[in-house]
């Protein structure tokens, strides 16, 4: 007998809404539940659920090590979760939690998120000052680096009434399909489309103004449009005037605020703009003009303009652009739309005595450290060079960061040198093969798993869901928060944890919410919570930043071009596949077949100056190292430059595209990598 399970998909931040459809316990199919705020559409990932939940590489019971590390086979051998669970306990005690570092997977692309907040209350209850996260490369721009202009994140953009959309490197016509579906319904609407990517993918095609933009380069960008709005009285200086410091002297002469901006931002006439970012005068106008006169403006910008080497740079000048339009905070504009209320579990509070430890913070004083954010980069000197002090044991949930994150020198003698460390994991990768414990996590498929907020319009924001487990773990594997809450325990952080009882830690979390566990496991699709958080006043948009100015960064952004490299003389960028996730899913033959081996796009004057051709065996080389992949030819890539997928991995074959990045190129204030806009060169290969 068939059942039908209303869910949602956890895979990425899309949360789409869907129906599992399944039998004798197995998953047969995932498709879309247009009643779902977000369920217009599901991509293949979610149509190869069914693959993923019966995959037999599936890490199935709890294993440990007993081979030396770094030998390709660890000798894994099966021990009960008792076991696991008690060398895990006594072996992160025997470390404490300063010589512990954790890792988290990043939850806008896995189902991490059900876990997040408990791995957080776990890493500040215990004490650890340090947690290897995404975050640099991932969302900081986004959700962070607008709180030094305005106080708060971006904000959800209010694509429904919005009359510009602007989307600035990101593309979620393959990254967030359910933000890509009101995009094109504000389209129908009659919305314009603003899109500022190097390459013309997905909802480009449609836009009204595509800026193919040199990688690397927005700030610049920026800065030129920020000019022609205060110079063609295209910013909104009413608001400016009530919501800004437009019109306070600057610190240190030279007039107002504004007036400062207005000379800094001169420096980018259209002519030096378009030699830096190769858009030329006509578009830089026409986008100007749309944003002085289609308002309000809806902004969306993700890792394009995140994995910069200026990326703080980049992102400022964005956030200090659109607070010209005047569209901050209103409807059409980009909200704070309310969401369900929620108790908040994952104590950051409790980090205040332990703060000042986490890696990076001194470096970066206003960045991820901030929050007990590190880079793997950081973590690895701290192990091998006992550098500012020694991390001797790793707790993993997920991340495989020896592919996700950029090469660095320390890697490979710091993950040989670590005490101890445990990963929860559903596949054996390339980062788990050197655990000495690995611990077998459910999929999203097979727990429960809260979401408060489907982020992309009002309705969506305030639908509250429990996600339930529509078929069985394999084996003996867990769900994150079940491990976390039994190693609460066997840290002895049990009190801490709702005796180590998840479902009282849920009821908790679900109490200023107005409905219970029960309430929401018997609405299955969710229901808009009764009691929602507030919609924040317009926040004070500060154009001129002391923060960043004491941080040793300018109080306004401005960008440094590199210098042409003879011997590297294209730029090299990357972006996602609707196909996976970062690392993920290779594993899964339905998805290999729609992709099968890793390509790179070249522009097409890229391919003609190199002498290669589409389907010719490429290597891409940057001082770093050597990519090697397959040539597609694109004319819808900025000139110049290389768009490369990433997340292959293969002990073999230099497929690895974060294996070519520099880990000591980042941006100073935040620590994004430079993983776009990389200088390359490119040679055809036999083979
Ligand atoms: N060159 C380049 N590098 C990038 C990016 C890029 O655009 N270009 N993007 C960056 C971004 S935005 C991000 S967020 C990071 C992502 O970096 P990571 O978080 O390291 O992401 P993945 O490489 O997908 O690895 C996630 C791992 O978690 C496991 N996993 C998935 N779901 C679960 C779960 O529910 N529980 C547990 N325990 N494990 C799970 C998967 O099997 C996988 O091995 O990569 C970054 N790296
Ligand atoms: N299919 C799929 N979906 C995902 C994920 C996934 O791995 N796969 N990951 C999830 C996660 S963790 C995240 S953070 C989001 C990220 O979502 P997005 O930010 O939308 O992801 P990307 O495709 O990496 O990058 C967006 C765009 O940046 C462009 N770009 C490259 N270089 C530059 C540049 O220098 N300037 C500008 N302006 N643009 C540039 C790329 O061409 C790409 O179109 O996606 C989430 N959804
Ligand atoms: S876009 Fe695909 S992977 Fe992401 S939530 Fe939707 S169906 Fe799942
Ligand atoms: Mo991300």
């Amino acid at each position: 007998m068939h059942q039908t399970i209303p869910t949602y998909c956890a895979l990425c931040i899309s949360r789409c809404g869907c129906l599992a459809t399944v039998e004798e316990g197995r998953l047969l199919r995932i498709d879309p539940d247009p009643q779902h705020p977000t369920g217009k559409a599901v991509c293949i990932k979610a149509r190869a659920a069914p693959e993923l939940t019966a995959h037999p590489q599936r890490l199935t019971t709890p294993l440990r090590r007993t081979r030396p590390k770094g030998e390709a086979d660890p000798g894994w051998a099966p021990i009960s979760w008792d076991a696991a669970l008690a060398l895990a306990g006594e072996r992160l005690t025997a470390a404490g939690p300063q010589a512990t570092a954790f890792a988290v997977a990043t939850p806008s692309g896995t189902a991490i998120a059900d876990s997040f907040a408990w791995i957080h209350r776990l890493v500040h209850r215990w004490g650890s000052p340090n947690l290897v996260f995404a975050t640099e490369n991932c969302n900081w721009h986004r959700d962070f680096t607008p709180r030094l202009t305005w106080g708060n994140t971006l904000g959800t953009p209010d694509l429904d009434a919005a009359a510009t959309i602007v989307l600035w490197g990101c593309n979620p016509a393959t990254t967030w399909l359910a933000q890509a579906e009101r995009v094109r319904t504000a389209q129908r609407r009659g919305a314009r489309l603003i899109v500022i990517d190097p390459r013309q993918g997905g909802l480009a095609r449609s836009a009204d103004l595509w800026l193919p933009v040199r990688p690397g380069s927005d700030a610049a960008l920026a800065l030129g449009l920020v000019h022609l709005l205060l110079e063609g009285g295209g910013a909104d200086v009413e608001f400016l005037r009530r919501h800004s410091d437009a019109f306070d002297p600057a610190p240190g002469g030279g007039g107002t605020v504004l007036d400062r901006l207005a000379a800094a931002a001169a420096a980018w006439d259209a002519a030096r703009v378009e030699a830096v970012t190769g858009i030329d005068a006509a578009r830089l106008q026409h986008a100007a003009a749309l944003l002085s006169d289609a308002r309000p403006v809806s902004l969306a910008t993700w890792t394009g303009t995140g994995q910069q080497a200026q990326a703080t740079a980049a992102t400022r000048a964005i956030n200090i652009l659109y607070a010209l339009t005047g569209s901050l905070g209103r409807p059409g504009g980009n909200r704070w739309f309310p969401r369900p209320h929620l108790n908040d579990i994952a104590a950051f509070d409790a980090r205040s005595g332990v703060a000042a430890a986490t890696l990076g913070l001194t470096e970066r004083p206003l960045g991820p450290p901030t929050r007990g954010w590190i880079t793997s980069r950081d973590l690895f000197r701290a192990v091998v060079e006992g550098e500012p002090y020694p991390i001797r044991a790793l707790a993993a949930f997920g991340s495989n960061f020896l592919v996700s994150k950029p090469a660095t020198r320390h890697a490979e003698a710091a993950l040989a040198k670590l005490d101890f460390f445990v990963q929860t994991e559903l596949f054996e990768t390339p980062t788990a093969r050197w655990a000495d414990l690995l611990l077998p996590a459910a999929s999203c498929w097979e727990r429960e798993g809260l979401q408060a907020g489907f982020m992309v319009s009002a309705p969506a924001e305030a639908h509250l869901q429990l996600r339930p487990a529509v078929v069985a773990p394999p084996g003996e594997a867990w769900s994150d928060t079940r491990i976390v809450f039994a190693l609460a325990r066997a840290l002895g952080l049990a009190d801490g944890f709702f005796g180590g009882d998840p479902e009282a830690g849920l009821a908790h979390v679900l109490a200023p919410s107005g409905v219970s566990a029960a309430d929401l496991r018997a609405a299955r699709r969710g229901l808009r919570a009764p009691n929602l958080t507030a919609e924040p006043p317009l926040p004070r948009v500060t154009l001129w930043s002391e923060a960043l100015a004491a941080a040793g960064a300018g109080p306004l952004p401005d960008y440094a071009p590199a210098a042409p490299d003879a011997e590297f003389p294209y730029l090299l960028t990357c972006g996602k596949t609707v196909a996976y996730c970062h690392s993920q899913f290779r594993q899964l033959a339905g998805l290999r077949r729609r992709q099968p081996r890793p390509e790179a796009e070249l522009a097409p004057d890229v391919a003609a100056t190199c002498g290669i051709a589409p389907g010719d065996a490429i290597a891409l080389h940057t001082r770093e190292g050597t990519l090697h992949c397959h040539a597609r030819v694109n004319p819808q890539l900025a000139a110049g430059t290389v768009w490369a997928e990433y997340g292959w991995w293969d002990a073999q074959a230099p497929i690895n595209y974060n294996a070519c990045m520099d880990g000591e190129t980042f941006d100073a204030v935040s620590g994004s990598n430079a993983l776009r806009g990389v200088a390359c060169a490119v040679a055809r290969r036999s083979g």
